[in-house]
């Protein structure tokens, strides 16, 4: 199975413009505990990172676009957030950078936790290590 899970969020807009409608337990799996959004990502500026142990969560570009790179230790997939009809589902104890964000993006992130920095792998060869004890 892919490492890329999309979800494709429907178009709620009418005439006047567009609408999406992101609701926990039914478009998004899980409880959503926090949302933080990412923007004014500077020129050649890449982030992420990191891996998480427990935190599950989907992300949005509801402006621009950025690519996304996810990596379990095993494989390396890549896709691009272009559209706000693109909910990225990153599971847990998944490797993720974001590349190529354009001026005008804006990452919205759907986050089953709160912030939690002991959650956080940071470092690629532990990411690996607790992998493979999982
Ligand atoms: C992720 C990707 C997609 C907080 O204090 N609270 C928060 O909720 C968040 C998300 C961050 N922070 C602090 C922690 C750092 O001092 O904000 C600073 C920047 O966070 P970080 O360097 O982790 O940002 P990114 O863009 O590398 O990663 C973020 C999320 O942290 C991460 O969970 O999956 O976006």
């Amino acid at each position: 199975m892919s490492l890329v899970k999309l979800l494709s969020l429907p178009e709620l807009g009418d005439s006047r413009g567009g609408l999406i409608a992101v609701e926990e337990n039914q478009t998004v799996p899980f409880p959503i505990k926090r949302v933080y959004y990412i923007y004014g990502t500077q020129p050649g500026i890449a982030r992420g990172f990191h891996a998480h142990k427990a935190l599950k969560q989907i992300a949005i570009c509801v402006s621009g676009k950025c690519r996304f790179v996810l990596d379990d230790g095993a494989r390396r997939e890549e896709v691009w957030l272009d559209s706000p009809t693109k909910g990225l589902v990153i599971e847990d104890m998944t490797w993720r950078e974001m590349h190529d964000f354009t001026e005008d993006c804006i990452l919205l992130v759907l986050a089953s936790e709160h912030y939690d920095e002991r959650d956080y792998i940071r470092n690629y060869d532990e990411f690996l290590k607790i992998g493979r004890l999982k």
